[in-house]
Formats: C-alpha cells, structure tokens, sequence
C-alpha cells in the first residue's frame, strides 16, 4: 500500500487535468449510511418501494417518509477529511472535476465548487406540476409538500431508477472522463448506471485509474491502483503534500 500511495502521489503533482467520481462511501464518515454495504439503506427499504417514479405515482407519502428520513440524517452531520480533501486538490490542479452520485449536498458543503451532482440534490424540490425548483433545508417537508406557487405536489429533485440523468450534466460528466490524466473513483460500488461506466470511459481515453475504498468491488480489476481503506483516511493522505 505505501508504495502504490506514494506512486499515486506523484502522479497527482504531475497531472493537468483530474477527474473524480464519488459514492456513497465518501459520506460514510460523517454517518450517512451507503445503499449496499453493510448497514445499506437498501436493506431497510425496497428500491422499487422509494426510488422510482412509479413508486411516487402509487404511494408517495412513502416515497416522501424515505426522503424526510434521510433529510433529517443528513441535517445532523456534516462533510468529513475526505470531502475537504477533495476540496483541497481542487484548488491544487490546473483542470478538476468531482462527479458525485450523492445527493446529500456534503460535497458542496464543504466547498466543492467544479462539481457535477449528476444524481441530483436531496435538498432540492421540484414541483410535479409547474416545475418550479426550490432549494428547501427543511429537515422534514410534511408528508405531501404542496407547491407555493401552484399547489401542485412537490418530489425530491433527485434521478429515481429508471429516469434519465440531466443530459448536459452526464455529457459534462462523460467529457471529464474521456480527458482527464487521472481518474479517483471513491467509495463507489460501482454497480449503477451511466455512473458505472464513467471509470471505463477514463480508461478508455488513457487515464491512470485509481480506486479507493474500503472493500474490492467488481470495478477493481481494471484499475491501476486499489487503495483499501477509508476515504477519510486515505485522501488528506493523497494530498499531504499541498498547502
Ligand atoms: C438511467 C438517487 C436511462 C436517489 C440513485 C445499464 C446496465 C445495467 C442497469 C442499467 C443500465 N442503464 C440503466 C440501468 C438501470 C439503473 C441501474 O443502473 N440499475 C442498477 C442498480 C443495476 N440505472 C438507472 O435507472 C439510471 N437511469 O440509466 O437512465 C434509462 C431510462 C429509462 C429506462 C432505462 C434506462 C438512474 C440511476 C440513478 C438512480 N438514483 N440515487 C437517491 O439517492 O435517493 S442511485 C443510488 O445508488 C445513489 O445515488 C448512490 O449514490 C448510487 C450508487 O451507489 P453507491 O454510491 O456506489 O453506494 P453503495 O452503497 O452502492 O456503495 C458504497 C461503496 O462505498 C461500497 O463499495 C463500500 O465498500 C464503500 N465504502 C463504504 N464506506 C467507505 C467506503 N469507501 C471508502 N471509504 C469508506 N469509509
Ligand atoms: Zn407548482
């Protein structure tokens, strides 16, 4: 491991352009629990009960305990040593890009800014009827949150399965794959998709591609570093260097 982190740390200082995806797993550390690991939230709940559109059309008093649930977690902590890390070789590289499938909006809080949230943002809500977007904190928007404009039901402004990601935000994010130097992917179980394919891509354009994570996922095999352990942990050591 320490020969790999200090190889990696070499290429980090030497690359222009570096692109990074994130999971769940980067949020571990602050108490957010990951969908698959242990402790998953997809062992509480049934994806197809809380995270598609058909779910929401059949029972969304259902789909809107899941999110005022996780609204509530979410709102009790706070960013960890892996975000700030992040937020630390931002400032470091000519050309960055975090990709984040996160929708707890902690990136962002800890001053991410050249960042794509191509799952959406848990803090944001979208009126069914008129589309009004609106950034609400609320710790718990009700069972049935109503529009303030038209009156119209509101839905969390996050990408369900089997709904399309924003098309401009995946092209920027698929873009930032294909040229980047170096890709991280963290904390990632690399199962869902077009978010799956994005270390592919990277590959595919001649990126070193790096893994951090706590366990093997089925992504390992074709990266060229595996680092195992936590993200908290192993980014502030990735970017020790910078000041
Ligand atoms: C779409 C938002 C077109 C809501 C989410 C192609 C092939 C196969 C399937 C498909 C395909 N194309 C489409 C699909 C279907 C589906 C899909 O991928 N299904 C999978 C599950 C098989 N994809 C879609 O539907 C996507 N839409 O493709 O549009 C289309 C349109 C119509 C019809 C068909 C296609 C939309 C996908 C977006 C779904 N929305 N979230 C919400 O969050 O509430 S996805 C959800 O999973 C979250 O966003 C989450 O971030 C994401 C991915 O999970 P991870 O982030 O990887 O988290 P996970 O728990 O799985 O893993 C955590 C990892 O961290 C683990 O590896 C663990 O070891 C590690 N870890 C833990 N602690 C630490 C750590 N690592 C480091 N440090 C630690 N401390
Ligand atoms: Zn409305």
């Amino acid at each position: 491991m320490e020969k790999n982190i200090n190889e990696l740390k070499e290429i980090i200082a030497s690359s222009k352009r570096i692109t990074v995806l994130t999971g769940a797993g980067i949020s571990a550390e602050s108490g957010v629990p990951t969908f698959r690991g242990s402790g998953g939230i997809w062992r509480n709940y049934q994806v197809t009960d809380v995270a598609t559109p058909q779910a929401f059309a059949r029972d969304p008093e259902l789909v809107w305990e899941f999110y005022n649930w996780r609204r509530d977690l979410i709102n009790k902590v706070t960013f960890n040593p892996g975000h700030k890390a992040l937020v630390k070789l931002e400032k470091h590289v000519n050309d960055f890009t975090l990709i984040t499938q996160n929708v707890d909006g902690l990136h962002r809080e800890a001053g991410s800014r050249s960042l794509l949230e191509i799952h959406g943002n848990l803090w944001e809500v979208k009126c069914t009827k008129c589309s009004l977007l609106t950034m609400d904190r609320s710790q718990n928007m009700g069972k049935l949150p109503k529009c303030s404009q038209c009156g119209g039901l509101l839905r969390p402004h996050v990408v369900w399965f089997g709904e399309s990601l924003d098309p401009d935000i995946i092209h920027k994010a698929i873009e930032a794959s294909q040229n980047c130097e170096l890709m991280l992917i963290v904390g990632t179980s690399g199962v869902v998709h077009p978010a799956a394919s994005l270390a592919h891509q990277a590959k595919a354009g001649g990126a070193v591609v790096a893994e951090i994570n706590i366990e093997q996922t089925p992504q390992s095999g074709q990266m060229d570093f595996v680092l195992t352990g936590p993200a908290g942990k192993i980014l502030p050591m990735l970017v020790e260097n910078f000041n």
